[in-house]
């Protein structure tokens, strides 16, 4: 436990190096995104603030880094709403229940619409293939071909994980962290 909390307050700190980091991690319901968060938050209490149609949560579990959560799919109406937080964000972690095949298609679907704002153009993805440990789990390769990740314009990465043992998580953070920081570079040379 100790020497999670310390690579994780290490690899956190790999984002703050000169400015705020703003991280949405966004997926369907029952993907994981609230156990992710709850392994993120180090010494921080999550806060949900419910907005008219949708609950956010957030932590920050160093100063400078804020994780925001809520659930996308279906709730056409609210989508306007998302936009809101879609701005001034450095990189998205989306996040894949890889056991629920019967939903992949919708899921493909949400993270295809949702990085069709031009608030996301160019933001890093990390895909959280979620729930490596159950029994028909779909694989890292198969999430890439299933979520056609190969045709985004957005530079992305798949990291298996499994949120309720903490599997995966830190190399996945670690990843964004690295991926942010490229992303600022090529922002500076725009
Ligand atoms: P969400 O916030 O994306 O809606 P949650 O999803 O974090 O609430 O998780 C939904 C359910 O999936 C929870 O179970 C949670 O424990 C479980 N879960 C999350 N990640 C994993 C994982 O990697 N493996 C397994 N086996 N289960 C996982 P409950 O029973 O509380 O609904
Ligand atoms: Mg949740």
């Amino acid at each position: 436990m100790g020497n999670w909390l310390s690579r994780l307050g290490d690899v956190l700190q790999g984002f703050t190096s000169s400015c705020p980091s703003r991280i949405l991690m966004l997926g369907l319901d029952a993907a994981g995104k609230t156990t992710i968060l709850y392994k993120l938050k180090l010494n921080e209490t999550i806060s949900t603030i419910p907005t008219i149609g949708f609950n956010v949560e957030t932590v920050t579990p160093v100063k400078g880094v804020t994780f925001t959560v809520w659930d996308v799919g279906g709730q056409d109406k609210i989508r306007p709403l998302w936009r809101h937080y879609y701005n001034g964000t450095e990189g998205l972690i989306f996040v894949v229940d890889s056991s629920d095949v019967a939903r992949v298609k919708e899921a493909q679907d949400e993270l295809h619409s949702i990085l069709e704002y031009s608030e996301m153009e160019r933001i890093p993805v990390v895909v959280m293939a979620n729930k490596q440990d159950l029994p028909g789990a779909i694989s890292v390769s198969d999430v890439v071909s299933k979520l056609e990740l190969q045709g985004l314009k957005n530079p992305w990465h798949v990291q298996g994980t499994c949120a309720t043992n903490g599997e995966g998580i830190i190399d996945g953070v670690q990843t964004m962290a690295k991926m942010v920081k490229n992303f600022r570079k090529r922002k500076q040379a725009y």
